[in-house]
């Protein structure tokens, strides 16, 4: 079975963390709508969807993504480089420890879940300005004993690594090189984003459907022509608040 760990989009979510965005308003009902809708693709791509508690006082508990990396022997608990974040950890905590050994990382490591992409049997790690070379160290040391090798990858401009670099593919890299040098990631096929459509590097894999956002055709044109299968989904009022269609679940193979 695969479960899709998922938060409601809370009440507080205008007051969000934003980097690289100017903040605007976000029109809650329509970002619930997009949310639902975005559950709803999980399903058709098989997964069991189950909502974490509501935490309606942290803005940014609708993504799930960022506080934790699920591998198939342990999770990894992270340590959100927004302090403002770090409250949305212990609901997160309690049902992965259901599921998995759960290890913790530790201060001064800070690390976003964003950050950390899993393909080819490598986490690739975005160092951003959420991500700390102490939260890769960390992350290292505890999946080295999973055999799993941890790679840095500089970023340019972007919150996450996975703004810039998604798996649509066993081997097939979705990348933005606007954000990201793509030279990291040789021995992949690479597919870059229609350069009008910035943003469309975020796409969620799983199995052998691909969630990306519904106002990227160009780059969704780009992805079937690898003979992946798209669901689209309305994502704009998340994008508002910096998140895409990997952070809004936790994706555990159960
Ligand atoms: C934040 O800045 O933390 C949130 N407003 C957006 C987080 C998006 N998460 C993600 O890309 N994994």
């Amino acid at each position: 079975m695969r479960l899709a760990l998922t938060r409601a989009v809370g009440p507080a979510i205008d007051r969000c963390a934003l980097t690289h965005r100017d903040r605007v308003p976000i029109d809650l009902d329509r970002a619930r709508a997009e949310h639902a809708a975005y559950e709803d693709a999980l399903r058709e791509a098989g997964c069991a969807v189950e909502r974490l508690p509501e935490a309606p006082d942290l803005p940014d508990a609708v993504f799930v993504e960022d506080t934790a990396i699920v591998l198939p022997s342990l999770a990894v608990l992270t340590r959100p480089g927004a302090p403002s974040r770090r409250r949305e950890l212990p609901s997160v905590e309690r049902r992965l420890a259901e599921l998995r050994p759960v290890v913790r990382l530790r201060a001064p490591a800070t690390l976003d879940g964003g950050d950390v992409l899993h393909a080819g049997g490598t986490l690739w790690v975005g160092r951003s300005e959420r991500t700390n070379r102490e939260g890769v160290r960390q992350l290292r040391d505890a999946v080295a004993a999973a055999g799993i090798e941890v790679v840095p990858v500089p970023l340019r401009g972007i919150l996450h690594l996975k703004s810039a670099v998604t798996a649509i593919g066993e081997r097939t890299l979705l990348v933005d090189p606007a954000h990201v040098d793509v030279d990291a990631f040789r021995g992949f096929e690479l597919v870059a984003i229609d350069p009008r459509e910035p943003g469309a590097a975020n796409a969620l894999r799983i199995g052998d459907r691909i969630v990306h956002p519904e106002a990227f055709p160009r780059t969704r044109a780009r992805i079937e022509a690898t003979g992946a299968r798209v669901l689209p989904v309305p994502a704009g009022e998340l994008a508002k608040a910096e998140g895409g269609v990997t952070c809004c679940s936790l994706i555990v193979e159960a």
